[in-house]
């Protein structure tokens, strides 16, 4: 969908004193003259207030261990850092529609049970031993494994590690508040019964094989709740061996849900990509903002939105946001590894998902 040229709207006169006399009697009655605000309702093409932004794990990680010297997992509930986007400061967004953050687990803690019908997804940072419960089954925590919640699911954390365990957090938050939707509840267990042997699901569904009679656990999201690192990146190896390499993404694959092959959630889309060595890519825009957490190696990428440019250095465990129809390019000299989420789920059940690949550059 690649905007055909237009005229330019022409700019808003200046209200005419009548005029303005006239807004003030109307809006004693809740209205608003439309022609004052749509250019703004109707923008020509995508123009999100939202600010592409680099989070650096060297800098962030002293204040998660700050904050577990502050407050417990239980008392918290969840331990987590929002990541918000600087122009959305007090919203508790990363982007329009999506929430993320970094939550942190000492060894020996619990988050306690609950659900809610905000889906959520798991992006393990660093650290090995933590596990999350989800409907009864539980799953080991390993760093690049991507693991859902679905909506209305219990869910539980705990932790068993030697260390802190640290993971990306990514919810639908903001677009089910949009819709007014949200629903939640605490759980009487603080842990949920166990109910099925740990990689249960993985082995139901995770081997390009379902059971033979199975409806869809749960419902529109994925049956796997547990992507382990080691089967991701195995592919991307592959592939990258293989060629070709994509010259605005470098070899990128997005997580299915085995049951339809589309998106694991029905709001969240989930992607892994490598730029291999001295991969310098084209740039590219799209319409949905996408949260990027770097898995492996270093790299940089560049942003641009009109007159704004942002250039970020990025290396393992560093999280950065690039938002709708932003041009972002990446450059990697080492090569990297990177795991990204986005809406894109939503804009394409909508019919409104654009993308603009450019050739120069
Ligand atoms: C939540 O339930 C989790 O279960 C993480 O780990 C982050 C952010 C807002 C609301 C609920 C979790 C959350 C959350």
């Amino acid at each position: 969908m690649t905007p055909a040229t237009s005229a330019k709207p022409a700019p808003p006169e200046p209200s005419r004193p009548e005029r303005k006399a006239f807004y003030d009697a109307i809006s004693a009655y809740s209205m608003h003259p439309l022609w004052e605000v749509l250019h703004s309702l109707v923008p020509q093409e995508p123009a999100t207030n939202c600010v592409p932004c680099l989070w650096k794990y060297n800098e962030v990680r002293p204040h998660l261990m700050r904050a577990c010297e502050l407050i417990t997992a239980e008392e918290a509930v969840r331990r987590v850092l929002i990541l918000e986007n600087p122009a959305l400061r007090g919203q508790s967004a990363v982007t329009q529609s999506l929430f993320a953050g970094l939550q942190v687990i000492l060894p020996g803690e619990i988050a306690p049970s609950h659900r809610h019908t905000q889906s959520a997804l798991r992006f393990i940072v660093e650290g090995t031993g933590a596990y999350t419960a989800v409907d009864g089954e539980r799953t080991a925590m390993r760093p690049g494994d991507f693991i859902i919640t679905p909506s209305w699911t219990w869910h539980d954390h705990g932790s068993a590690a030697q260390t802190p365990v640290v993971w990306l957090d990514g919810l639908d938050i903001p677009m089910i508040r949009f819709f007014d939707a949200g629903f939640a509840q605490t759980d009487v267990n603080r842990s949920q019964a166990v109910v099925r042997t740990e990689g249960t699901s993985f082995a139901r569904y995770g081997n390009n094989m379902a059971p033979v009679r199975h409806d869809a656990p749960f419902g529109a999201t994925s049956p796997i709740f547990s992507y382990p690192y080691e089967r991701s990146r195995e592919a991307l190896s592959a592939l990258e061996r293989g060629g070709p390499v994509d010259p605005w993404d470098g070899v990128k694959l997005r997580y299915i849900n085995p049951l339809t092959g589309g998106y694991p959630m029905p709001t969240m889309a989930t992607f892994m990509q490598s730029l291999p060595a001295g991969f310098d890519g084209k740039p590219y825009r799209q319409t949905d903002g996408a949260v990027f957490s770097v898995v492996e190696g270093r790299g940089s990428v560049s942003v641009e939105r009109g007159d704004g440019k942002w250039n970020f250095d990025f290396s393992a465990r560093d999280h950065f946001v690039i938002p709708s129809w932003h041009t972002a390019r990446f450059k990697s000299e080492q090569g990297c590894v990177l795991f990204s989420f986005s809406d894109r789920p939503v804009h394409q059940a909508l019919g409104i998902h654009a993308e603009e690949r450019m050739v120069a550059g």
